[in-house]
């Protein structure tokens, strides 16, 4: 059995105020397009069943343009497939927190194959493939109506589909542990939720997003979009890349110790890419917060002209506050490490200069690792 595994296609998903000559914001159309070239390979390398573990859409009720373009796409998909298994199940995105009955993916279920858990756990048969599919959607995980997470033993195939958060991908919003799935006891576990592709183990991922839907691109940046290929026969996890507009994050800029030319100098250099309009982040840090608006218009309308999005996040060096009996004052904690040395007490053998270097050292060494490494 062979199997193709998305999830995350986050259809409706807008951003930045860019429309397409038609009128449709420009990261929408861009999703849009990216979930049709996901459905078009996938129907191309033709697999028995196909899993989307959650949030088609972004939101729980899509613009009438993305629903149409949505329904025709999975029609003309299920039609080419001869109306072969589709298992498509509800993800935080999309399912209304209420009732079940003004759930948009109701809609879906009128397309030949197409077996939908918009809601509810539920085991689906599929008998043509001796396979039974286990789907769990996120409304289902949220208020633990899941079931045991183990395969019944009927069928020769098992599949256990789940949109929820993993412990191992983000602890802080943790709603289930990857080892619980059992996931040796199936064929295959396939997750969605989380928006990077992500193994566990042999036969069991998240696919990660199609396209870069959500808040926080930035971290995403570092692995590729795609959709995943299972073949019992082999028994490994093939990602399947997929072309999207791409994201840069740039090198960031650590303004401590330069002047404004300088600063754009480096902003100058860092803006190099090959055309495609891409979204761009460009962090300064270091950089006091007036010095944003001083910084040469002329220039970053330039480098804006080429992308989609440039976005310049300027980063102010960190101020500590400190309590004392004149109030609350606010300091760099380079300041008050160097205050407090030229006051302190030392013994004859510590080198008040030395120490106070050391201290400052350390601190640099800590902000440009904090800088490294990109927000949450
Ligand atoms: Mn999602």
């Amino acid at each position: 059995m062979t199997l193709a595994h998305l999830s995350d296609t986050h259809l409706g998903f807008r951003a930045y105020g860019r429309t397409t000559p038609g009128g449709l914001n420009q990261r929408e159309a861009d999703v849009m397009a990216t979930f049709q070239s996901a459905l078009d390979a996938i129907a191309e390398r033709d697999p028995d069943l196909v899993i989307h573990a959650g949030d088609l859409f972004h939101v729980v009720r899509p613009g009438n343009a993305t629903i149409v373009r949505a329904f025709q796409a999975l029609t003309e998909f299920q039609s080419k497939r001869g109306g072969r298994p589709f298992v498509l199940i509800g993800g935080n995105h999309d399912t209304p927190r209420s009732s079940d009955s003004g759930n948009i993916l109701r809609l879906f279920e009128s397309i030949p194959g197409l077996r939908l858990a918009p809601h509810r756990a539920e085991t689906i048969d599929f008998s043509e493939l001796d396979l039974e599919v286990l789907a769990v959607p996120s409304h289902a995980l949220l208020r633990n109506q899941q079931p045991e997470y183990s395969p019944s033993g009927t069928r020769k195939h098992s599949v256990l589909t789940l949109h929820g958060m993993a412990r191992q991908a983000l602890p802080r919003h943790a709603q289930f542990d990857v080892e619980q799935t059992c996931h040796d006891d199936w064929t295959y576990v396939a997750l969605g939720d989380y928006h990077s592709y992500q193994p566990y183990g042999r036969n069991v991922c998240y696919s990660g997003s199609t396209d870069f839907a959500s808040t926080n691109i930035w971290d995403e940046a570092r692995v590729p979009k795609g959709w995943v290929w299972f073949d019992t026969e082999v028994g490994r996890l093939e990602q399947v890349g997929l072309a999207t507009r791409p994201v840069l994050d740039l090198p960031t800029i650590d303004a401590q110790g330069h002047d404004l030319g300088q600063v754009e100098s480096q902003m100058r250099s860092n803006a190099q890419w090959e055309d495609g309009f891409p979204i761009v982040r460009q962090r300064i840090v270091n950089f006091p917060p007036g010095l944003r608006g001083k910084l040469d218009h002329q220039l970053i309308r330039e480098i804006a002209a080429r992308a989609l999005n440039y976005q310049i996040q300027a980063v102010a060096p960190q101020p500590v506050a400190i309590g004392n009996r004149d109030g609350i004052v606010t300091r760099t904690l380079e300041q008050s490490w160097s205050e407090h040395i030229d006051k302190a007490t030392l013994t004859k053998s510590v080198s008040r200069g030395a120490l106070k270097e050391l201290g400052l050292a350390l601190l640099k060494e800590v902000r440009e690792r904090e800088a490294a490494t990109p927000s949450a």
